[in-house]
């Protein structure tokens, strides 16, 4: 019953930040992060987050609501075996009646075993995001070892790969849903950071650099 939505790589600054609840001196916001285009006073940017095309479906599709986003993301990042300036996400989002935590973590669960298989499990811990309350980091169990500890999960035997949370009051209050009838939870990751774990690419620049033997190490 998931649809995929999406939405403008040009965003305005009101969707892609104030509507999520992040402040005007959220550090994210910085010339140094955002890529904003000219001229100023129209308040564009690259979007640095999936998150406004959920915004947009909040404002504008009927409830209930259960979507998936995927997309090509923007940060002024410095090219590194981790880092690229344009990467891509795929984010979710419920909002409902009677949306928990429960089927946040439920719906993790299975996003997580159909990504790594059928034996993995899942770990949330607190964690902070403006648009969430509360919100947690989303671990898999090493599917390397299985949890004993490695040099995959570093001894660690847990992954960390996505956040998520119940959608702020405040965020569904600006997307002009009634927050005492509804509440929703939403999730985050960054694609190639999954497919790397999952096929042990060492350098995110495979992506980008167009050799073809990087996609045929995969038939
Ligand atoms: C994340 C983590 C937690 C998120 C929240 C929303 C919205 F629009 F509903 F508020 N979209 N995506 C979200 C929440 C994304 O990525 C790490």
């Amino acid at each position: 019953g998931w649809e995929v939505a999406d939405g403008p790589e040009l965003e305005s600054e009101w969707y892609n930040f104030d509507a999520l609840n992040i402040k005007p001196d959220h550090p994210a916001r910085e010339m140094q992060d955002t890529f904003y285009v000219e001229p100023k006073n129209a308040h564009l940017l690259l979007r640095t987050h999936t998150s406004p095309v959920q915004m947009r479906a909040m404002l504008t599709r009927e409830l209930p609501l259960y979507i998936v986003c995927p997309g090509q993301v923007y940060r002024t990042d410095e090219l590194d075996a981790t880092h690229t300036p344009v990467f891509h996400q795929i984010e979710g989002l419920v909002v409902g009646e009677n949306i928990s935590m429960a089927n946040l973590q439920g719906t993790l669960q299975l996003i997580v075993q159909k990504m790594f298989g059928q034996d993995r499990s899942i770990r949330l811990r607190p964690s902070y995001f403006p648009f969430t309350e509360p919100s947690v980091e989303v671990d898999v169990s090493c599917f390397k070892c299985g949890g004993a500890g490695c040099n995959v999960c570093k001894k660690t035997g847990w992954i960390e790969i996505m956040g998520a949370g119940m959608v702020h009051p405040r965020v569904l209050e600006m997307s002009g849903i009634d927050a005492e009838k509804y509440s929703g939870f939403a999730f985050g990751l960054g694609q190639e950071r999954v497919a790397m774990l999952r096929y042990g690419i060492n350098d995110i620049r495979g992506f980008y650099q167009g050799d073809i033997r990087f996609s045929q190490q995969f038939k």
